[in-house]
């Protein structure tokens, strides 16, 4: 008899948790939708919650919720609101695993309370891994729960992984798209707007991963993922631009061995992998077919102009609270440069400023990470509307 995972999706509005939500749809023998949340997008998870009828909803605040519970009121689902019900969800459903599809560092607690309760991760949110990686990586020692990388590169990094052992790494090969300013200038940079930092050549994503996208801080914030998940030293974590985007990332193994993963751009790939995993599921999603794109390109990404890229290296060099500094300033400078109230270099340059500013940790534990988070904001928003 075929047992279904049951699975929670917290941010299920958002185009990580729309796209899972399409993977369960297609392999509805496979997985049950026993939860969803969402932040601010009620419509849609009034219409999502019509579809998949999970057993309960988080909704993140109780303004709409006369609008939610009428709408809902034929069906049997538990509505809950507000952060503390999002933190604590782990309470209010039985399940297989969670799709941590949030953005930034409010898939922080969420995350550490699932671990707590042994539940597997499919990890979409890299920003909680920023933030408190090494609190997480000592966590997951102790319990049963694992982490299933949604993120492209990492779950390329994973497949490659499969079968290999730790010791037989070189290093980690991560692969950039270069984003919609590749081969571009600082003096090109000054000026552009919002609409042109959205545009993201090869992926289609939120709002927030696409603006990283183009400062390359994305990559940066992956770097770190990429050095607590698999535990490899920042100085064995390698990036290099290739624009096509069909090479997701590689490992190299000491006997120099390269081994990639390829595929189209399709977060469907990587979101369907983490959820059977380890079991392969069939699809009919389109193929990358070498008869048609017949070159692969490679090149050296730009410290100089992308100078997010160096932060995140620095940061994550640095280690203590470092990493999470770097996340808290880039969450609220990227929200700053999307409503127009700063220029594409000044997230930079408030970055590095937040970095030299805050006072650094060694060793800190999980409240003084999340003591940092908040001063660093504080920081970085004092310094913005004094401009
Ligand atoms: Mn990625």
């Amino acid at each position: 008899e075929q047992v279904m995972k049951k699975i929670a999706i917290l941010g299920s509005t958002g185009s990580i948790g729309t796209q899972t939500l399409d993977v369960i749809s297609n392999n509805s023998n496979d997985f049950k939708v026993e939860l969803i949340s969402a932040n601010s997008n009620y419509k849609l998870l009034i219409k999502q919650a019509i579809k998949y009828n999970p057993k309960t909803i988080v909704f993140g605040n109780k303004k709409k919720s006369k609008l939610i519970e009428d709408s809902l009121a034929h069906l049997n689902i538990n509505i809950f609101y507000g952060k503390d019900a999002l933190n604590n969800f782990i309470d209010y459903c039985d399940i297989d695993m969670v799709v941590t599809a949030l953005v930034g560092k409010s898939g922080l607690i969420p995350t550490i309370n699932a671990i707590k309760n042994n539940i597997d991760i499919a990890l979409a949110n890299k920003e909680t891994l920023v933030i408190a990686g090494s609190y997480i990586r000592d966590l997951l020692k102790h319990k049963r729960a694992n982490i299933y990388p949604i993120d492209s590169e990492h779950s390329a990094i994973f497949q490659c992984l499969q079968g290999e052992k730790k010791e037989s790494i070189e290093k980690l090969i991560l692969t950039a798209s270069g984003g919609p300013f590749r081969g571009k200038d600082i003096d090109f940079l000054k000026n552009v707007t919002k609409d042109e930092a959205l545009k993201h050549p090869n992926w289609i994503m939120g709002n927030k991963v696409t603006i990283d996208s183009s400062t390359l801080m994305n990559k940066g914030l992956e770097v770190i993922e990429a050095r607590f998940l698999f535990d490899i030293e920042i100085k064995n974590i390698e990036v290099i631009i290739h624009p096509e985007s069909i090479i997701h990332s590689m490992v190299q193994f000491r006997d120099g061995s390269i081994i990639a993963q390829l595929g189209e751009p399709d977060m469907r790939l990587p979101i369907q992998y983490a959820l059977g995993y380890p079991k392969r599921i069939e699809n009919i999603y389109p193929r990358f077919d070498f008869n048609k794109s017949n070159s692969l390109n490679f090149e050296e990404p730009s410290f100089k102009t992308f100078r997010n890229l160096k932060l995140a290296y620095q940061a994550a060099e640095n280690e203590g609270n470092s990493p999470c500094i770097l996340n808290a300033s880039n969450e609220i400078v990227v929200s700053a440069f999307l409503n127009g109230k700063i220029k594409f270099l000044d997230m930079t340059n408030l970055i590095e400023d937040s970095l030299n500013k805050i006072s650094y940790i060694a060793s800190p534990n999980l409240e003084q990470l999340i003591e940092t988070d908040l001063e660093t904001r504080k920081y970085i928003l004092e310094k913005i509307n004094k401009k």
